[in-house]
């Protein structure tokens, strides 16, 4: 994995290389998990089962600060405070065991694997968002081999036992939540092989 810095002439001619995976690395994710306002990397590796987490020192330099491992073949992830310490937590879709594995921050920016959630089949995308407008963020997951996703809802405080499943179209790849009509109610954008649905949200 690497990071290709602009230089003076927006080129991005510069690369340098920060972690060397021995599969693919397939996802990547920026966020500042650490609160020092510097974009932060989360990278997966899906046939290595690993996930590697790489803070911004600020200069243009990663390094690695953990790496952690799932079941089997881990897809996508997802970033919220699952457990209301005010610590970023890191909530992985293993497409493999067909499961959402909750990694909670020990404090120290260690992740280590605490909770499991059950999936359809093969979940191959995961993010996070208020689907139901309580102001807690839920968990929702795209299911490729399934044709469906399921939406975990925050029921208390970190509790996302409650589950809808919906169909979707074929494969669904990815997923994202936003409002899209403007109707003040989260929806759910799904992204399969060959086209783009959305599920908008019944305020009936
Ligand atoms: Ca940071
Ligand atoms: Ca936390
Ligand atoms: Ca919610
Ligand atoms: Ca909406």
């Amino acid at each position: 994995m690497s990071v290709h810095l602009n230089n003076s002439h927006d080129d991005f001619s510069v690369q340098v290389t920060f972690y060397r995976a021995l599969g693919e690395v397939q996802f990547l994710k920026l966020i500042d998990l650490n609160n020092d306002y510097y974009l932060d990397i989360i990278a997966i590796c899906p046939f290595d089962s690993k996930t590697i987490v790489l803070f911004n020192i600020g200069n243009g330099t990663f390094i690695i600060h953990n790496t952690f491992t799932s079941d089997s073949f881990p897809h996508s992830a997802a970033v919220m405070d699952v457990n209301n310490d005010e610590k970023l937590d890191i909530i992985i879709s293993d497409s493999g065991s067909n499961n959402i594995e909750i990694f909670l921050n020990n404090g120290n920016y260690v992740f280590n694997k605490e909770l499991i959630y059950e999936a359809d089949i093969a979940p191959r995308s995961v993010t996070v968002g208020d689907v139901n407008n309580d102001d807690k963020l839920d968990i929702v997951v795209a299911n490729i081999g399934s044709d469906s996703i399921n939406i975990y809802l925050n029921t208390n405080n970190g509790d996302f036992h409650y589950k809808i499943t919906l169909p979707t179209n074929s494969e669904p790849f990815s997923i994202a939540i936003m409002d899209f009509n403007d109707d003040k109610q989260n929806d759910i954008v799904v992204a399969h092989r060959n086209e783009v649905g959305v599920f908008y949200t019944d305020c009936s």
